[in-house]
């Protein structure tokens, strides 16, 4: 095989802008569990916005508002509405990066930069993706300090409770009509990531949800980017639903990782996380579709969990509703028993239980 001229370690962080990131940042720790670990801001010289960087096992989610009106960041709200804008990876060298995917045709965004404080140094440099939506290449390979340079310390004023969330395991765009097989070439083109899966409209049998999607993943698998684009349904595609309201392609889901889903599942419900839900004759045909899983079963039917399985193990997995007043960005909490797969099997009923939710919103 052709040597990977993009080595990738794995997801380093994920930015959102959003309108307030105070707000923000306490509904990730108290709902999410996530502890706040940094922050940049005027207190530290930047006078235009305010960023709060927290953690939860692996995972680092970045929240960024404007302190001004007409900045980068307030026009990407005013548009977006809270979203994702920087998908960044880890890398050893984040200008070969660079220089190795402008060189297959990606848009520069920012050109590698070395940034410095007191704990080291990092490189960053950044091209864009799909929409509005950029990935960062991070080398923090020369770095101590807590997150970047121009961060400082901060830590949780109250008291915050992880829920178990381990890692990334995959990040999914919406991009619009026609537009998946552009975004899957680019990814392959220029990043050398592989097509690891393909979802045609007749996989996605509901009697109105049309969308396809190709999953993509770089050399080690690390990294995985399912791909959804809207097709030609009933009445209108959940991905449709999406794009008209963030105006544009973008973030639809993160997939979070977690070694325990009902425990994760049931404490982010008792702190007021919303859940899309099936109905409870989901569960009547389950068992005989999945076979034996390790878990109670009763605890996966109480908090509506979704299983499936394919040739190498099974799956649990749930979705959020969306996390603001759009009907964009959500989240999605999976728990893999051996299954490299996506779930399949859960999507009629998962389709379903969002198309109820758009009905109920008048988008359908
Ligand atoms: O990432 C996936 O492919 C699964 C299924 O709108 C999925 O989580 C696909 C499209 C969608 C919601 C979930
Ligand atoms: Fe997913």
């Amino acid at each position: 095989m052709e040597q990977d001229f993009l080595p990738i370690n794995g997801t380093d962080y994920i930015e959102f802008y959003v309108g307030n990131a105070k707000q923000s940042a306490m509904y990730y720790q108290t709902a999410f569990g996530f502890e706040l670990k940094a922050y940049a801001g005027p207190e530290t010289g930047i006078k235009d916005r305010a960023s709060y960087m927290l953690q939860q096992g692996k995972i680092r989610l970045v929240l960024t508002s404007s302190l001004a009106p007409d900045t980068e960041v307030s026009k990407h709200v005013n548009l977006h509405g809270d979203g994702v804008k920087v998908l960044a990876l880890w890398v050893d060298d984040a200008e070969l990066s660079y220089n190795e995917t402008t060189k297959r045709g990606a848009k520069s965004h920012t050109p590698p930069k070395t940034i410095k404080d007191e704990h080291g140094e990092v490189t960053v440099a950044s091209i864009h993706t799909y929409g509005d939506t950029i990935h960062t290449f991070v080398n923090r390979h020369d770095y101590k300090g807590v997150f970047l340079p121009g961060f400082v310390e901060k830590t949780s004023e109250l008291p915050v409770k992880p829920i178990g969330l381990k890692y990334v395991d995959h990040c999914v765009g919406n991009v619009g009509w026609g537009e998946m097989n552009t975004w899957v070439d680019f990814y392959r083109d220029v990043m050398g990531f592989n097509l690891l899966i393909t979802f045609d409209d007749k996989d996605i049998a509901t009697d109105y949800t049309a969308l396809m999607s190709k999953v993509v993943s770089n050399g080690n698998g690390f990294i995985k980017f399912p791909i959804n684009e809207p097709a030609e349904g009933k009445k209108k595609s959940q991905i449709e639903e999406y794009i008209d309201f963030y105006k544009g392609a973008g973030v639809q889901h993160i997939a979070i990782a977690t070694d325990d889903i009902v425990d994760t599942v049931s404490e982010m419900r008792r702190r007021g996380v919303e859940f899309l839900r099936v109905p409870d004759t989901y569960y009547e045909s389950l068992w005989e579709r999945v076979g034996e899983i390790e878990e109670d079963i009763e605890p996966i039917r109480e908090n509506n969990i979704l299983v499936d399985r394919d040739d190498e193990g099974y799956l649990l997995q749930i979705f959020t509703k969306p996390v603001q007043d759009r009907p964009t960005v959500f989240y999605e909490i999976i728990q893999r028993k051996g299954a490299k797969s996506f779930g399949k099997g859960n999507f009629k009923a998962l389709f379903e239980a969002i198309e109820r939710e758009q009905e109920l919103r008048g988008n359908l």
